[in-house]
């Protein structure tokens, strides 16, 4: 049963379809479908099916737009389901997408499963550069900057940011965390970052155990 609302779902995500998307996720939700499973497996597959197809030129950017709209709706109503798991400030969090990338739906579910889970979250938003982290975290008085990049021409920019904290002598204030779609653990490890993720839940696990080391002290990643 819930296999097939959940394909409907990855369908109409597919098309772009956002009232249908949403009707559908109302409906997963009352039938009991997990709010994870319905992110998952009703919206991140079919981007993922989308990215190939874009990337092979069978759709094209429209397509990829009415998609991210549609997404944002499912998660717009799924997010009040999940579940708040306790209410300990594990830590302050800032998080935004680099200079240069708009991408805003991965970034958004990381900084909801922090905020669920316990983490005190600053979303500055997408487009943000070296300076704009540097600066907010400074005033925010944060433990961990949080990088999304989805470009491979903005991922420079994370790279920047803790070469920026090195210049600066600021390495040891803030741990920096990085992830996006063609993220991957060697490259966080080789520009110095301390943490990479995977997935947005993943990101819950990370935070909590760089919570407990020195910032630079060592890499972690959680590619499950
Ligand atoms: C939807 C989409 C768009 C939408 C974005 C809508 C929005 N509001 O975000 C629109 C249409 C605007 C768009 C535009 C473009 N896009 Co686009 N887009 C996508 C698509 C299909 C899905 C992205 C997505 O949301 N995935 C779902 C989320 C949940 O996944 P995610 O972001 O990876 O996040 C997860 C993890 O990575 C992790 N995570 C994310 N951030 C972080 C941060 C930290 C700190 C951590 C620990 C973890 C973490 O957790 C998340 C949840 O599990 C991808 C293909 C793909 N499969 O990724 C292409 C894709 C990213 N886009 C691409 C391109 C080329 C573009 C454009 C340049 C196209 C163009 N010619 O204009 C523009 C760029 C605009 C800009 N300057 O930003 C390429 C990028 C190629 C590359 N490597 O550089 C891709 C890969 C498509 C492709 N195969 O070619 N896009």
């Amino acid at each position: 049963m819930s296999e097939e609302i959940l394909k409907k779902l990855e369908e109409a995500m597919y098309d772009g379809e956002a009232d249908l998307v949403g009707t559908l996720t109302e409906q997963a939700l009352n039938e009991g479908v997990a709010p994870t499973d319905i992110i998952e497996k009703g919206g991140i597959v079919a981007l993922d099916r989308l990215g190939k197809d874009f990337s092979e030129m069978i759709v094209f950017l429209p397509q990829l737009m009415l998609a991210g709209d549609a997404m944002n709706k499912l998660l717009q109503i799924v997010k009040p389901h999940l579940s708040e798991k306790d209410n300990i400030a594990h830590g302050k969090v800032i998080i935004g997408t680099a200079k240069g990338d708009f991408h805003d739906i991965g970034k958004s579910l990381v900084a909801t499963q922090l905020a669920v889970n316990g983490f005190e979250i600053m979303d500055i938003g997408t487009n943000v550069s070296t300076n704009e982290f540097l600066q907010k975290a400074e005033e925010m008085g944060v433990d961990i900057i949080a990088i999304s990049s989805l470009l491979t021409t903005s991922q420079y920019y994370m790279e920047d940011c803790i070469k920026r904290l090195k210049d600066e002598g600021k390495r040891g204030k803030y741990h920096v965390i990085v992830g996006g779609g063609p993220i991957r653990p060697p490259y966080a490890e080789q520009i110095g970052a301390d943490g990479y993720s995977r997935t947005a839940y993943g990101c819950v696990s990370l935070c909590k155990e760089l919570m407990k080391k020195e910032p630079g002290s060592g890499f972690v990643a959680i590619d499950e």
